[in-house]
């Protein structure tokens, strides 16, 4: 299970502060703390200004590399931010996101070939999301047929089902779930990713949903999440998902987090 740093998202109050001000030591802090937290990529959100976007983007690139070396997760719907931000990055980044907009393909998935990067692969058309999971399925499927024929390697595409929250469908997270096993069954090459905490907007107490969906999302084969990788509970209970689906050799992720402290808290 990898984890994509959330936390330096400017659609967060204290990050887009950050953003505006140039206040490089609190994004450094951010990226430091969630690459020592075991993140394998940090996502990165300039937030929504059409006009700065690219100028935001590029500068938190710069910013993150001054400190760590842990991949970028490229976090923008604008493929003019995207192809700046990209001539920036030290390492080849994850593009997060296409979907099956055409300017969207169009202006992403010919830099994603070019520059060997992962991405990020939306259950999402016309900016709608279908209801279903025969839906979801048929735009995801749409979306293969564009990176195969990009010449994309199905290993570097990353599918997001989109979670969204279950206070407005009560069956939000088992189509997630479903849709996972639907595609994984038939694509075994494709990962999966999204973000975690959308599931639970709206409701109180969200970690027990968080926690109860991402096991549960992994049982279906979700081997990535963008998430806050600072949060001890959860990577604990990724621990715990990975021991039982059995993704731990000999139990030795688990151990080791044992005695590095992980579960002392609790
Ligand atoms: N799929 C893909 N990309 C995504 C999302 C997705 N990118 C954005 C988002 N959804 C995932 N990222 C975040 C970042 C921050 C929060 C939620 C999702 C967030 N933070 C809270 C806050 O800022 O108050 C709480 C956590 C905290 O305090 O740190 O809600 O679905 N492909």
């Amino acid at each position: 299970m990898k984890i994509i740093g959330e936390k330096i998202n400017g659609t967060r109050k204290r990050v887009a502060q950050a953003i505006t001000e140039r206040n490089a030591d609190f994004i450094k802090e951010l990226a430091q703390k969630q690459a020592e937290a075991g993140a394998a990529w940090l996502d990165v959100n300039a937030g929504t200004h059409p006009d700065r976007e690219a100028d935001d983007l590029i500068w938190l690139v710069e910013t993150v590399q001054a400190v760590v070396d842990t991949p970028l997760c490229l976090d923008s719907a604008n493929p003019h931010a995207l192809a700046a931000a990209i001539t920036a990055v030290n390492k080849t980044p994850m593009i997060n996101s296409i979907s099956a907009e055409p300017e969207r393909i169009e202006g992403i998935l010919p830099l994603v070939a070019e520059h060997g990067c992962q991405v990020i692969a939306l259950a999402m058309a016309a900016k709608k999301i279908p209801e279903t999971v025969e839906g979801r399925v048929v735009v995801i499927e749409e979306l293969i047929e564009k990176t195969r024929s990009a010449g994309v390697p199905d290993k570097n595409v990353y599918v997001d089902p989109l979670a969204m929250t279950i206070s407005t469908n009560i069956q939000s997270a088992i189509i997630v779930c479903d849709t996972i096993r639907a595609i994984h069954e038939v694509y075994p090459e494709f990962h999966f990713t999204m973000g975690l905490s959308n599931i639970s907007f709206g409701l109180p107490a969200r970690s027990y949903i968080n926690r109860a969906f991402l096991t549960l999302a992994m049982a279906a084969g979700l081997d990535s999440a963008i998430l806050d990788p600072l949060d001890r509970e959860l990577q604990a209970t990724i621990l715990a998902a990975q021991l039982v689906l059995g993704q731990d050799r000999h139990c030795l992720k688990y151990t080791r987090a044992y005695r590095a402290g992980v579960f002392s808290s609790s």
